[in-house]
C-alpha cells in the first residue's frame, strides 16, 4: 500500500469527505473546487508542502451528474457507425487481397470510430455554417474510416474505395493518407508524418487568432480539431508547443487522443499510464484536460465503490494489465482484477463473465463523448485535451483486438469477417459477408437522410478543402526601384537588401498587409529589429509592459494587431506559422503571404518535414535562408555554416530555389513569386539564400528579368570565348575576380554568367530532355541551358558557396566538360579569405580549374597549370577539405 493511503483517522477523514459532500450538494462543482483550493492554499501558506499533482483520479472528468442529454438518435447512429466501421475494414481488406502488401490500416480507425462519428454527426461545422468550417486535423490511420463515411454520404463513389492505395489506377484512387496535394478538394492537412499535426494545429488555431485580431476576418468560433494517437504523442513536436496554445489562450483549439494504449509495435506504455501521463504533461502546461475513461457501464460500478477500492485497485494496475483484460475477457478479467479485493469482487458479482467483459471504456460510448465535445467547444480561455480511452482493433475480436499485432492487421479471413458482421449486426449474408462487399444505405432510407440532415444542420460536408481566394494585385515590380538601381558605391548584404525589400513591401498600400513576416529570434541577425516599430509584433495581449527601450525610436513594439510573428528560439512552431499562413488562403479565403527567414543551416536540415508537409498541404510563400553560404558566413563554424540547403530544396517537389548574388534579383525573384502565388494562386514556395557578405551591388541589366527566374543569365560576353565561368549567389564576386586575373596573368578572356538557380535550371533541362525522348517524331525543344550555352562548347567552370552536387546538377546538360567548384566537408570558423582557400573555391582554385581545363582541351599546355600553381602559391599536398 503507497503513503497515499495510509489513513491514521479514517472517521476524521469522512468528515471532511462529507462537508466536501454537502459542498457539492448544495453549491455545486465551482463552490467546491473554489473552497478546496482555498484549503490548498491555506495550507501552503501555513507550511505545509503539499506536492504538485498534475494528474486526477483514473476516473473521467465530467461525472454522470454533468452530462448533457444526447442530442442524437442513438439506434439509427450505430447502425450508421456500424456500416462506416465495416467498410473502412472492407476497403483495407479488399485492396490487400487483390494487392497483397498494399497496406492500410483497420485497426485505428475501429478504435476512433465513435471519437469521429459523434463529431460527425454533432461537432465538426462545416463550410457552409454561419461560423464558418473548423479545421480538422484527422489521424492519419485512420483514413479508411473517413473515406468510408464519405461513401455513405455519397461523395465517394464504390470504384474510388475499390482503388484505395491505387491512386494511379483509372478514374484515380484514393490516398493512403489525408493528402491535399493528391486529394486537393478533399482533404485539409497532412498528419501521417507523426507529430507534425499537433503542432500545426496549434498554429493554426493562433495564426486564426493572427488573423481575427488583425481584423482580416471576425470572430465566429471557428475550431481547429487534432485527432492524434497516444503513441505519436511520444513525438517531441507533439508536446512541443503546447505551452503556446495556453500561453495565448486559444479556445479555439481541441486535441484529441485516441488513447487505445498501443502503438504500432505494442503497448505505449505498458508500465505506467500514458492517459495519466498525457494529463500531467498538459494540466502542466496549462489545458483544460477532460478524460473519458469509462463508458456508461461503469457508471454504477463506480458510484456504488463508496469504499474507494475500485480507485485504489485501478490505481496499483498498469496499461499492460488493462490491454490484457481486453485481450482476454471478462472471466480473467474478473479474476486478476476484481478478484484481488473481495469486496471488489462482490461490485461485479451481478454481472455475466460476458458483460463484464463487454463493458466499454469511454472513448467507445457516444454519451461520454459527446459530453466531452460538449465541453471543450464551450471551453473558454485555454485549450482543452479530450483524452478518450478506447480499444485498438476494436471489434476484431481474434483477428487483432488489443493485440500486439492488431495495427499491422491488414486483412480478415472468412471467419474474422463473419464475426465481425455479427459484432457489428452488418446485414449481410454469410455468402455476402465472406466477400468484404461494401455497403452503403439506400438513399429513402432513415439511416441515410439522417446522416445527411445532420450534416446538413451543421453546415456542410468535412473534409472538405477550400481553394477560392479572393485575387490580389501584385504592385509594379519597380516598387523596388531602389534594388533594381543598385547601390552605388555603397557596400551591402544581400540580407539587408532584402529587409529592405520587405520595408518597402509592408509599406505598399495594396499589398502591405497581406505580409506576413516570420522569425526565430533572428531578427537583429538579419537588421530586422527596425521593422518591430513599423510593424509591431503580434501579441494577443497587446503589451502589458514598458519595454527597456521604450524611450528609443525602434523600441521592441508588441501589439495586438502586430504584423509581425516574432516566434522566439523555435524554427519548429515558426515553420508551423508560415504553414499556417501560407494556407490561410484555403483556410481563410484570404491570401497573406509569409516571408519566414531565419538562419539557413537551422531551415530545411531541421524542419525539412515539415516542409514537405507543407508542400503537400499546398502551402504557399517565401523561405529565406538568411546567412548563408559555408563560406559567406565566416566567424560561426560547423553547425552554423550552411552549404547544403539548396540539396534538400531541389528535391522538394514544390519549391523554387535561388541562390542570389544582387539586390535587383530578390526583388526580380520576389516579384515573380508574389505574382504566382496570389495573381494566378499557384501553390508555390520560394525559397531564397541570402548572404551576409557586403559588396556593390550593380544596376539591373537590360531584358534579365526572365532568364533571373529561369536560373542564368549573361554578365559578360567575349568576342572568341575559349572558357566560361558560372558564378552563384556570393561566390559571384570571387568569378569575377578570377576572370580578371585569367585575363590578367593568363591571357584568357572567359565569358561570365550568373547561376541564380541550379535547380530551376536543371528542372527545366530534364523536362526538355524528357519531352524530347518521348516525341523522337517532333522537331527537338531547347532547355534555357541549352538555349544560353550552346553557341559555343567551350569548357564551363562552375563555382557556388554550396556542396558540389549543388552546381552539378545541370552537368548532364551543359554543353563541352562541366567542371563544379564547392564547399563539401564541414565548415569551420575563419576569415572569409581563408575559407574559401580551404575549400577551394576562391579566384585562384577558378583560375587554376579553368587553365587546367583548356590544357585538357589542348588550347594552354600543361605547363601553364604548373605556372598557374606556383604563382598563386597553391600547394599540391594541400588535404582534401573534406578529409580534414
Ligand atoms: C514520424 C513517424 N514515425 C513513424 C511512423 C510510422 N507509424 C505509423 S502509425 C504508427 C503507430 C501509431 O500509434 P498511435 O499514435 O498510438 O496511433 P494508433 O494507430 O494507435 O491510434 C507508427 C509508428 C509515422 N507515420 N511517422
Ligand atoms: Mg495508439
Amino acid at each position: 500500500m503507497t503513503d497515499q493511503y495510509k489513513d491514521v483517522d479514517p472517521q476524521e477523514t469522512q468528515e471532511w469527505v462529507e462537508s466536501i459532500e454537502d459542498a457539492l450538494e448544495e453549491h455545486g462543482y465551482e463552490r467546491t473546487r473554489f473552497l478546496l483550493e482555498s484549503l490548498i492554499e491555506f495550507a501552503q501558506s501555513k507550511g505545509a508542502r503539499l506536492p504538485f499533482n498534475t494528474s486526477t483520479p483514473f476516473l473521467n472528468t465530467i461525472l454522470p451528474g454533468q452530462q448533457p442529454e444526447y442530442p442524437g438518435d442513438r439506434d439509427i447512429e450505430r447502425k450508421i457507425k456500424s456500416i462506416v466501421r465495416w467498410n473502412a475494414m472492407a476497403m483495407v481488406t479488399k485492396a490487400n487481397k487483390e494487392t497483397p502488401g498494399i497496406g492500410g490500416h483497420i485497426s485505428t480507425y475501429a478504435s476512433a470510430a465513435t471519437l469521429y462519428e459523434v463529431a460527425f454527426n454533432h461537432i465538426f461545422k462545416g463550410s457552409d455554417h454561419s461560423s464558418g468550417q473548423d479545421l480538422v486535423f484527422f489521424q492519419g490511420h485512420a483514413s479508411p474510416g473517413v473515406y468510408a463515411r464519405a461513401y455513405l454520404e455519397g461523395r465517394l463513389s464504390k470504384d474510388n474505395l475499390d482503388n484505395f492505395r491505387r491512386e494511379l489506377a483509372e478514374g484515380g484512387g484514393l490516398s493512403s493518407y489525408p493528402h491535399p496535394y493528391l486529394m486537393p478538394e478533399f482533404w485539409q492537412f497532412a498528419t501521417v508524418s507523426m507529430g507534425l499535426g499537433p503542432m500545426m494545429a496549434v498554429y493554426q488555431a493562433r495564426f486564426m487568432r493572427y488573423m481575427i485580431d488583425r481584423g482580416f476576418v471576425e470572430n465566429t468560433g471557428r475550431k481547429v480539431f487534432a485527432f492524434l494517437g497516444d503513441g505519436e504523442m511520444d513525438e517531441p513536436e507533439s508536446t512541443g508547443a503546447l505551452t503556446l496554445a495556453s500561453r495565448e489562450n486559444l479556445d479555439n483549439l481541441i486535441f484529441v487522443v485516441n488513447c487505445n494504449l498501443q502503438r504500432l509495435d505494442g503497448p505505449v506504455r505498458g508500465n505506467s499510464k500514458v492517459i495519466q501521463e498525457l494529463e500531467g504533461a498538459f494540466r502542466g502546461a496549462g489545458w483544460n484536460v477532460i478524460k473519458v475513461i469509462w463508458g456508461s457501464d461503469w457508471d454504477e460500478l463506480i458510484e456504488k465503490d463508496v469504499s474507494g477500492t475500485f480507485l485504489k485497485r485501478i490505481d496499483e494496475i498498469v496499461d499492460g494489465d488493462l490491454l490484457k483484460y481486453v485481450v482476454e475477457g471478462g472471466a480473467y478479467f474478473r479474476e486478476h482484477f476484481f478478484g484481488k479485493y473481495p469486496e471488489l469482487l462482490k461490485l461485479v458479482e451481478h454481472l455475466t463473465d460476458e458483460e463484464l467483459g463487454k463493458m466499454r471504456p469511454g472513448g467507445h460510448d457516444p454519451v461520454k463523448v459527446y459530453a466531452a465535445y460538449q465541453e471543450a467547444i464551450n471551453h473558454k480561455g485555454g485549450p482543452t485535451v479530450i483524452l478518450a480511452r478506447t480499444i485498438k482493433g476494436y471489434g476484431l475480436g481474434e483477428a487483432g483486438e488489443g493485440r500486439n499485432i492488431t495495427h499491422n492487421q491488414k486483412k480478415l479471413n472468412e471467419n474474422e469477417l463473419l464475426y465481425f458482421r455479427d459484432r457489428f449486426s452488418v446485414p449481410l449474408s454469410d455468402d455476402d459477408a465472406s466477400k468484404a462487399p461494401f455497403y452503403r444505405f439506400s438513399k429513402d432510407s432513415k439511416e441515410h437522410k439522417y446522416l445527411i440532415e445532420k450534416r446538413k444542420s451543421l453546415g456542410g460536408f468535412l473534409p472538405e478543402r477550400k481553394n477560392n481566394p479572393k485575387r490580389l494585385t501584385v504592385p509594379k515590380v519597380s516598387i523596388f526601384e531602389e534594388m533594381l538601381a543598385g547601390t552605388g558605391d555603397r557596400e551591402v548584404s544581400t540580407t539587408m537588401s532584402f529587409i529592405r525589400l520587405l520595408t518597402i513591401l509592408t509599406k505598399d498600400k495594396t499589398i502591405g498587409k497581406y505580409v506576413v513576416p516570420i522569425v526565430p529570434d533572428e531578427a537583429r541577425t538579419f537588421g530586422m529589429d527596425p521593422l518591430f516599430r513599423q510593424l509591431g509584433i503580434y501579441a494577443h495581449r497587446g503589451q502589458l509592459y514598458d519595454p527597456v527601450d521604450s524611450d528609443q525610436f525602434l523600441y521592441y513594439k508588441e501589439a495586438k494587431n502586430g504584423q509581425i510573428l516574432e516566434e522566439g528560439i523555435n524554427e519548429a512552431g515558426a515553420v508551423s506559422s508560415f504553414i499556417a499562413s501560407g494556407m490561410s488562403y484555403s483556410n481563410h479565403g484570404i491570401h497573406m503571404i509569409p516571408f519566414y527567414i531565419y538562419y539557413s543551416m537551422f531551415g530545411f536540415q531541421r524542419v525539412w518535414d515539415f516542409i514537405w508537409a507543407a508542400g503537400d498541404m499546398r502551402a504557399k510563400g517565401f523561405l529565406l535562408g538568411g546567412t548563408a553560404g559555408r563560406t559567406t558566413l565566416n566567424g560561426e563554424g560547423l553547425q552554423h555554416q550552411d552549404g547544403h540547403s539548396h540539396l534538400a530544396a531541389a528535391s522538394t517537389p514544390n519549391i523554387k530555389a535561388y541562390d542570389l548574388a544582387y539586390a535587383y534579383e530578390i526583388a526580380v525573384v520576389v516579384h515573380r513569386g508574389m505574382q504566382e502565388m496570389v495573381e494566378e494562386n499557384k501553390d508555390v514556395i520560394y525559397y531564397l539564400t541570402l548572404e551576409n557578405e557586403n559588396y556593390v551591388h550593380p544596376p539591373i541589366p537590360d531584358d534579365v528579368s526572365d532568364d533571373i527566374i529561369k536560373g542564368l543569365y549573361k554578365i559578360r560576353s567575349t568576342q572568341k570565348p575559349t572558357v566560361r565561368l558560372l558564378g552563384s549567389g556570393p561566390l559571384m564576386g570571387e568569378a569575377l575576380a578570377a576572370a580578371e586575373l585569367l585575363k590578367k596573368d593568363w591571357g584568357v578572356d572567359p565569358g561570365i554568367w550568373n547561376v541564380t538557380s541550379f535547380s530551376e535550371l536543371r528542372r527545366d533541362a530534364e523536362e526538355v530532355e524528357r519531352w524530347n525522348l518521348l516525341n523522337p517524331d517532333k522537331p527537338s525543344k531547347r532547355s534555357h541551358l541549352e538555349k544560353s550555352l550552346s553557341k559555343h562548347r567551350v569548357p564551363t567552370v562552375a563555382v557556388s558557396d554550396y556542396v558540389k552536387m549543388v552546381s552539378e546538377q545541370i552537368g548532364p546538360y551543359v554543353p563541352g566538360p562541366y567542371y563544379s567548384l564547392g564547399t563539401d566537408g564541414f565548415g569551420r570558423s575563419e576569415t572569409r579569405e581563408a575559407l574559401r582557400e580551404f575549400f577551394e573555391v576562391d579566384r585562384h582554385y577558378i583560375v587554376l580549374t579553368a587553365v587546367r581545363a583548356l590544357a585538357i582541351e589542348g588550347v594552354l599546355n600543361m605547363d601553364t597549370v604548373e605556372k598557374v600553381m606556383k604563382k598563386y602559391n597553391l600547394d599540391p599536398e594541400k588535404p582534401s577539405p573534406i578529409n580534414v
